[in-house]
């Protein structure tokens, strides 16, 4: 197995696009991903600061450390969960990666800023814990950029990540979830730039590089995922992609290229009718916005 462009012996082998790399041209390939994805959406301007949420996961510290690489000061916020051991792994790996190269990792922990924790609000309120779970992160992330002066969050969603979602909004056409299902969602109204810069690089591609560039990461999966849809999306693409390598890819970029542009613009601004939250000043479309009154129901359990 010979890397595509230097004929040296390859260390990965990329059936989606029919090419072998060694390990410095398989980087070169993944900063190259990244580079197209900010350029074509515009996700940043040269050497502009952003903000990546980072879990301690192989996609969140490899979407910081290309961006690194790239030239854009990044800085590092891990959300502390509290799902036990869990998130006290994905802290400390955030840690050792962020320590010893002299990045900034910011830490906020939902027990001690607001005195919950997703467990917790999960059994209160009855919701799945990744519906209290994504409502903490969007609100905290944008909530911590603001305070922090970044105008742009950048996440570690990967192309699998991207497509499973894709298909589940499509198999229930939610038009809605479709329209915003954008790489760089605009900022306003108080929401900040919202960026998916590792979208053209696959879950296998990121834990690849993760191990070739000796960034120990979390790798056991968060306990809460277990049986929800999103994984069930995910074997599905997998098993389309083991039998007709690049469809995975070809959904999803076929999406963003002549779906995307079709949905209503509009649909890319978050809601018309915001305004701040009155407890916390966080864009809302009620008067206290929703993790206001989950944190109000949680902490008074
Ligand atoms: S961390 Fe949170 Fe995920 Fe765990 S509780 Fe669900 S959403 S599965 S990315
Ligand atoms: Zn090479
Ligand atoms: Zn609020």
């Amino acid at each position: 197995m010979k890397c595509r462009v230097c004929r040296g012996p390859a260390v990965i082998d990329l059936k989606r696009h029919n090419a072998n790399f060694c390990h410095e041209h398989f980087v070169a390939h993944c900063e190259e991903q990244v580079r197209r994805a900010i350029h074509h959406f515009s996700m940043l301007a040269p050497g502009e600061r952003v903000l990546v949420a980072v879990s301690g996961g192989k996609d969140s510290l490899a979407a910081w450390d290309i961006l690194t690489r790239l030239g854009y000061p990044a800085e590092g916020l891990y959300l502390g969960l509290g799902i036990d051991a869990y998130s006290d792994d994905s802290l400390a790996a955030a840690r050792a990666y962020a320590e010893p190269r002299g990045l900034t990792l910011h830490v906020v922990d939902l027990a001690e800023t607001h005195g919950f924790t997703v467990p917790g609000a999960a059994a209160v309120t009855r919701r799945s814990p990744c519906g209290a779970c994504g409502l903490a992160k969007r609100h905290e992330f944008n909530r911590v950029a603001r305070d922090l002066g970044f105008a742009v969050v950048a996440t570690g969603h990967n192309l699998d990540d991207e497509a499973a979602v894709l298909l589940g909004n499509t198999l229930r056409w939610e038009t809605d979830y479709l329209a915003r299902q954008h790489p760089a969602l605009p900022a306003g109204r108080g929401f900040a730039r919202k960026i998916k810069p590792l979208y053209r690089l696959g879950e296998r591609e990121m834990a690849a590089y993760c191990v070739l560039e000796k960034i120990d990461y979390q790798v056991d999966e968060c306990p809460m995922a277990a049986g929800n849809r999103h994984l069930g999306y995910k074997e599905t693409l997998n098993e389309l992609e083991r039998r007709s390598p690049g469809s995975k890819a070809a959904f999803l970029f076929g999406f963003l290229d002549r779906m995307l542009p079709l949905l209503d613009p509009a649909a890319h601004a978050e809601a018309a009718d915001v305004h701040p939250c009155t407890e916390c000043g966080e864009p809302t479309t009620g008067d206290v916005c929703a993790f206001c009154r989950l944190r109000e129901r949680a902490a008074t359990a």
